[in-house]
């Protein structure tokens, strides 16, 4: 492999890699320049079996979205809406409650919940959802509200994002999903999502929520206007957010969905480019213990191939998936956790069924 790897001109990053040594942007952006994805694969294959074996992870979760009302309005969302559009939504506290008791039955262990950036809810609005949610099911981890949500909801507690997150921990908030990360570079930001929180307040309401013992996840939309200097510098932002704190889980690609946008001119991403950007992540960030497939996005089945190009996690079994969906995805809205053993186990991994913070729940 070694001899292939030289040919594919990756000789040198394949001495670090098996030298267990850090890449430097340049590297990143020669691999995300090879069209070679049998190498680049190959040695992201070597750095997730080297961190995590054969162990791949799904979780038992639920999405709820509770309203797609946002000020925002990003130009590659399909799911915000102004307020007065016909098909904006907001659910009120008893709705959210009743998502969750009609699943009670099922081995649920992680409620996934965001939403937009709304203009008049209130912040004891979100603490209800919270408290909510909770009193419905004591035991379930909720993972809710991205950085650029908490960042809203300290200025409307008037509070600094720290004293903030502490109350919002306080009616029951988990962990922080990795949403609306988008692409840091204010060059892309300016372009897509102007009205946004800019990508260095993102990274900066992450580590105040590490600091303050709160996981977070991490994403990059990407496969829309991005150059791959954007991809490398926003993957070295976070490797570098993640040296100071360490809080970061798991690190999530996010195909670009281009249908009911107003990028919609724009194609879908292609096969090799979603391996790319897991493997390129995994070999990358060295410091993130995990990289997620996200089936919704880039399907079952390429996700399934992905676990033997740096991913190491599924995701879960999701249900009612909204909001690539709005954007034209064309995968289930759920999946079955059955599903996700077989597609694991074919792919010659055990599946573990994992809780948020990756404590097993079961060996399969
Ligand atoms: O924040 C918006 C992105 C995110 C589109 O933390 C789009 O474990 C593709 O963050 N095409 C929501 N992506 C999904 C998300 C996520 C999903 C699964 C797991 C985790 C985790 C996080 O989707 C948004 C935005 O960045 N997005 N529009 C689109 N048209």
């Amino acid at each position: 492999m070694k001899e292939y790897i030289e040919q594919a001109g990756l000789g040198r990053i394949y001495d670090k890699v098996l030298a267990s040594e850090r890449l430097t942007v340049e590297d990143g952006l020669k691999l995300y320049n090879s069209p070679d994805i049998l190498a680049i694969g190959y040695m992201a294959n070597m750095v997730r079996n080297r961190l995590n074996g054969d162990n791949t992870y799904f979780i038992y979760n639920q999405h709820i979205n509770y309203s797609n009302i946002c000020t925002n309005l990003c130009k590659f969302c399909a799911f915000g809406r102004s307020k007065e559009s016909d098909l904006a939504y907001e659910m009120s506290v008893e709705d959210v409650k009743q998502k969750v008791r009609a699943r009670l039955d099922e081995p649920i262990t992680e409620i996934h919940m965001v939403g937009g950036i709304h203009p008049d809810l209130p912040f004891e609005y979100y603490l209800e959802l919270l408290r909510g949610i909770k009193e419905i099911k004591p035991s379930v981890h909720i993972q809710a509200f991205t950085c650029v949500e908490i960042a809203h909801l300290a200025n409307l507690a008037g509070k600094p994002i720290g004293e903030t997150l502490e109350i919002l921990k306080e009616a029951g908030l988990g962990s922080i999903p990795g949403g609306g990360a988008e692409v840091f570079s204010p060059r892309i930001r300016e372009l897509t999502c102007q009205d946004k929180l800019p990508g260095k307040d993102w990274l900066e309401v992450a580590k105040i929520a590490h600091r303050h013992g709160l996981h977070t996840n991490a994403t990059m939309l990407y496969g829309h206007i991005e150059t791959m200097e954007e991809r490398v510098e926003h993957l070295d932002a976070l490797r570098t957010a993640q040296d100071e704190t360490n809080g970061f889980l798991a690190f999530i690609p996010l195909a670009f969905h281009p249908k009911n946008t107003e990028m919609s001119s724009l194609s879908r991403t292609t096969g090799i480019d979603d391996l790319k950007n897991i493997a390129v992540a995994r070999l990358f960030l060295d410091n993130f213990p995990h990289v997620k497939a996200y089936w919704v996005m880039i399907g079952p089945k390429l996700a399934q191939i992905a676990l033997s190009y740096g991913a190491d996690d599924m995701d879960g079994t999701v249900k009612e998936e909204v909001i690539t969906h709005m954007a034209g995805a064309e995968t289930d809205q759920a999946i079955g956790s059955n599903t996700l053993i077989k597609l694991i186990k074919e792919a010659g991994r055990t599946p573990i069924e994992r809780d948020t913070l990756y404590n097993v729940i079961e060996t399969h």
